[in-house]
């Protein structure tokens, strides 16, 4: 498993790890050097006293004391009262005492002891201290303070005055003092060692939270510029580089919020002019639909007016019939099928008697409705293939395609009877109106003006002749 660590931890942890480090190498090492000198210092003064009162002792007196009786000798007692004086100048001794070795094992002298716990001479001291016994040839001192039912203790010896090897002498002195002071000495170094760690966790912690306020700041603000929030400054001073980057930062904020201000400009001008565009464009659509429309009735009045002119190019404003021009393009194109298949056609030239009398009679206005009206018999008394036209004046052509001459010449007779016979009633006048009528058939070797010749000579014979009625061309 990876472990993580935030800033501010590791931060807190480094210096409160080197705080601590520091402190505690510090204090471990007064504390060390205290000890050592508190315990060297008590040492050489087991060593002094040992080496000074072991030069007043000779050991060639101490020859014969060897049993607890021999007490009662003279240098015993002289010993004995030396070592107990010695003991009372100075308070922390406790014992002093003179030992003797045989061999491996150790004997006791002189005991300064007053209780009654006093060794006596000759009692052997059982128990194996090596300094003890290096002390028999060289002054030597324990290493350390040790303990018993009276107290704490550190011993020294040295060898007697000419009994190095053999005699020794010993001092027990009182430890308690300096055992206390060691005490003490721990309890303080304990409590400064507490005191540091405490004083090195506000340290780190103080440390790290300034360090890291700053950067959770920044880190706020980010998720804050993220959410859209740009126009705060963060207003923070540090007094080191991370002014710089506070500074940085707010600049780049800056820098963004003016950015998207342009951005929404920008894209308000865009969405204005989209609109602006789509208005033109229906602006623009919808009078182009009127132009459509406008166009499609300028060509439907056109279609119309030229429909109307075709009209009146091809048909007689009196009587709404073809007029001439169109009958002869109906003339030419019979002659063509004529000479293609040899169809047969005939024309009546038709003209009306003594019309002028009619127009000085009636008038010019009658004249025109009795025109009208005669149209609208001619049409009524041919067939529907026949063709009726306005020749000129008072004057009418009748095609009749796919007729022989004589079919024509029944027609024109019933024609001609049809209108003798009608009464016409012009305004309030009844007229009676009579014409004549030229027929001619054309034929191989017959130009189309030659056949309108020969009705022609047949209708002006008909008029010869004494009007209303048919002449047939020969
Ligand atoms: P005829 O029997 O010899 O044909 O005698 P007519 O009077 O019909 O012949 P004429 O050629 O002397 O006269 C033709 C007359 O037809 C003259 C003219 O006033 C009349 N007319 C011709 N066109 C029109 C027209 O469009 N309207 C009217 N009201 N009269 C017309
Ligand atoms: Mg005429
Ligand atoms: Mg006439």
């Amino acid at each position: 498993m990876e472990l993580k660590f935030t800033i501010q931890k590791k931060l807190f942890l480094s210096h409160f790890l080197a705080v601590l480090l520091v402190s505690g190498s510090i204090g471990t090492y007064f504390y060390f050097s205290s000890v050592n000198s508190l315990i060297g210092s008590l040492q050489d003064r087991l060593k002094y006293s040992a080496a000074l009162i072991s030069e007043t002792i000779d050991a060639g007196r101490l020859n014969n004391i060897r049993k607890a009786s021999d007490v009662s000798l003279p240098v015993y007692q002289e010993y004995l009262q030396e070592l107990r004086d010695f003991r009372h100048t100075n308070p922390d001794i406790a014992y002093l005492y003179i030992m003797r070795k045989v061999g491996n094992r150790v004997f006791f002298v002189i005991d300064s002891d007053e209780s009654e716990a006093q060794a006596l001479p000759g009692k052997e001291y059982m128990v194996h201290v090596p300094t003890l016994l290096e002390g028999f040839d060289a002054a030597s001192v324990d290493k350390k303070i040790w303990e018993d039912e009276w107290g704490s203790f550190m011993s020294g010896y040295a060898p007697l005055k000419n009994g190095r090897g053999e005699y020794l002498i010993g001092i027990d002195m009182r430890a308690n003092e300096v055992k206390h002071k060691l005490h003490t000495l721990r309890i303080s170094g304990v409590l400064s060692l507490l005191c540091s760690i405490i004083l090195a966790f506000i340290f780190s912690r103080l440390l790290s939270k300034n360090f890291t306020t700053p950067i959770q700041l920044l880190i706020s603000r980010c998720s804050e510029i993220s959410r859209g929030g740009f126009n705060e400054k963060l207003e923070l001073r540090t007094g080191d580089e991370l002014d710089n980057l506070i500074a940085e930062f707010n600049s780049m904020s800056s820098q963004l919020w003016d950015s998207q201000k342009k951005n929404r400009t920008a894209e308000e001008a865009l969405i204005r002019s989209k609109e602006n565009l789509e208005l033109r464009i229906e602006e623009r659509t919808s009078e182009l639909i009127d132009l459509n429309r406008k166009l499609v009735q300028e060509i439907s009045e056109r279609k119309n007016a030229e429909a109307m002119l075709e009209q009146a190019a091809t048909s007689d404003p009196l009587t709404g019939i073809l007029n001439r021009r169109a009958m002869v393009d109906q003339l030419k194109f019979q002659e063509a099928r004529y000479r293609r298949d040899k169809n047969p056609f005939v024309i009546l030239l038709i003209d009306l008697d003594h019309f002028k009398d009619v127009n000085d009679t009636y008038g010019h206005d009658a004249g025109d409705q009795a025109l009208i009206a005669v149209t609208e018999h001619l049409r009524k008394s041919t067939r529907s293939q026949d063709v009726v036209s306005r020749w000129g004046g008072e004057e009418f052509l009748i095609l009749l395609p796919g007729t022989s001459l004589q079919g024509g010449a029944v027609l024109a007779e019933k024609v001609r009877q049809h209108i003798e016979e009608h009464i016409f009633v012009i305004g309030e006048q009844s007229v009676r109106l009579a014409l004549s009528i030229g027929v001619a058939e054309y034929h191989d070797g017959l130009t189309l003006n030659g056949c309108i010749k020969a009705a022609d000579t047949a209708l002006y014979r008909a008029k010869r002749l004494g009007r209303n009625r048919v002449e047939v061309s020969e």
